[in-house]
């Protein structure tokens, strides 16, 4: 009977395989970003939201908390500490792990008397938050390029240092979880030269105690996804199940040179992560935490089950879930704020694929000089005016205070197509377009969208119409 039983389950299991979820078993959000860190009543939200998405962990890691990175020295001062505690205590009523970080690279002493002092900081700052509740920690080791772009890390040393920080407080305390780090060079791309491992990384994978997880966040910095086969050669470099450190939805990098951080909105789907084994995730946030919830709730889709995931559900289903009523205005929006792209960073799925593909076909018809369909642009920007003007309006305020700019902004954008338009359809620029777009310009310190889409056309149609405007020169 009982081998009978046996044998229905494990048929059952075996052909429903596909269908069991295996979630990842570390995951959730890293608050990571540079800029100003979010408030203790974010947080809470944050973790809230952690236990609502079934997401398992926080990790606290503000770029620009001072204790933190610049003078991660320091203890907390008592009001801070105080403010901790009471996260940590509501992570742990949430069923969320806190995982308190330290960023001490960018003066941390290995060796010598400076280097025994600095371990002590080390422990002192750890121990101090163990008293508070806390039972996870990690150390980070990211960001520390000289302006040439070279960092002087020792991958041995700084191995050690790990190791020996995990081994005290693993010593005194039954409870800490294993330690999470990130390298110096934490992405793929940085850790290799040609087909070689570099100094830093093959020492610090030789020394490193197997149970420390480390994050790497895939080929590049922000990148176009990761595949299983590039995850399983960074397992290999580093002997042991890697995590991933994503960064989506973050967006503290400027898109263009001389750009602010924080102007355009990642409001896509997280996609293109592994499908493989992986034993860890953290999702690295925006500052604007509300419209985080997004794509963190499509990650948490992903993270609970990488195998099944499916990225258009995934979307439709959050902004339904966060959005109701709004859902469909919010969508049009997002389609126009979900890719991340400048010199160094790619992400996210295209703008509104399907404009931009009407209004090439368009400008491709144009010249060509043949039959033009100007609807199915002309219904498109309609309905982006309309859902900026009714977003605008009833929005709650916790939403619209994160996005008016990029709202309004999309209105400029919308207002200038329909003028776009209506210079084709005459055949002659008017001359309204260009005042438009230069406020358009202006406004793109602030906020940025749909830069290969709604944004590009109206440069398209300048560029269409002042071409053909030019007095043509005499053939001799
Ligand atoms: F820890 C790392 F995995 C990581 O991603 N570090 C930072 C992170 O704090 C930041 O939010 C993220 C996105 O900007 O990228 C890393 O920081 C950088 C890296 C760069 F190469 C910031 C600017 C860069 F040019």
């Amino acid at each position: 009977m009982k081998k009978f039983l046996s044998v229905i389950l494990l048929t059952a299991i075996l052909s429903c395989g596909s269908a069991l979820a295996v979630p990842i078993p570390l995951r959730g959000v890293v608050e990571g970003f540079y800029g100003t860190p979010w408030t203790f009543e974010d947080r809470a939200d944050i973790i809230d939201f952690c236990r609502q998405n079934n997401f398992n962990s926080y990790i606290y890691a503000p770029k620009d908390d001072p204790y933190h990175r610049e003078q991660w020295r320091k203890p907390y001062p008592a009001d801070k500490l105080a403010e901790i505690k009471s996260l940590v205590a509501f992570a742990k009523k949430n069923n969320v792990r806190f995982i308190f970080a330290v960023s001490p690279g960018l003066d941390l002493n290995y060796k010598g008397d400076k280097g025994e002092e600095d371990f002590n900081s080390m422990i002192k700052k750890l121990d101090a938050m163990y008293k508070i509740g806390v039972r996870d920690f990690a150390i980070f080791f990211d960001d520390l390029k000289d302006d040439k772009g070279r960092h002087h890390e020792d991958g041995k040393l700084q191995a050690e240092f790990l190791n020996r920080v995990q081994k005290n407080l693993r010593g005194k305390y039954k409870d800490v979880a294993p330690l999470i780090m990130v390298p110096t060079e934490y992405f793929y791309l940085d850790m290799v030269k040609g087909d070689k491992i570099k100094p830093y990384t093959k020492d610090l994978a030789e020394n490193l105690d197997s149970r420390i997880v480390i994050l790497y966040t895939g080929r590049g910095v922000v990148c176009d996804g990761i595949t299983d086969k590039e995850l399983a050669e960074v397992n290999k470099i580093f002997g042991r199940e890697v995590g991933v450190w994503w960064n989506y939805p973050v967006n503290d990098y400027p898109l263009t040179p001389d750009g602010n951080r924080n102007v355009k909105l990642a409001l896509g789907a997280i996609e293109k992560l592994p499908t493989a084994k992986m034993t860890a995730i953290f999702f690295n946030p925006m500052q604007q935490v509300q419209l985080s919830k997004v794509s963190l709730a499509t990650g948490a889709i992903y993270a609970n089950n990488p195998a099944s995931y499916d990225q258009i559900n995934a979307w439709n289903k959050v902004l339904n879930e966060q959005f109701g009523f709004l859902a469909p205005y919010m969508k049009i929006f997002a389609e126009h704020s979900r890719h991340m792209e400048n010199s160094w960073a790619k992400v996210g799925e295209p703008d509104a694929i399907e404009f931009a593909t009407d209004a090439s076909n368009l400008l491709y018809d144009f010249g060509k000089k043949t039959f033009i369909d100007f609807a199915p642009l002309e219904r498109k920007i309609i309905e982006i005016e309309r859902a900026a003007d009714i977003l605008l309006t009833k929005l709650p305020q916790k939403y619209l205070s994160e996005c008016k700019p990029q709202l309004e902004q999309l209105k400029r954008i919308a207002n200038a197509d329909k003028v776009a338009l209506e210079s084709l359809k005459a055949g002659k620029l008017d001359p309204r377009l260009k005042i438009l777009r230069e406020e358009i310009s202006a406004n793109e310190k602030q906020a940025v969208l749909s830069e290969e889409a709604a944004r590009k056309f109206i440069d398209d149609v300048i560029k269409v119409l002042d071409e053909q405007n030019k007095p043509k020169r005499k053939k001799k």
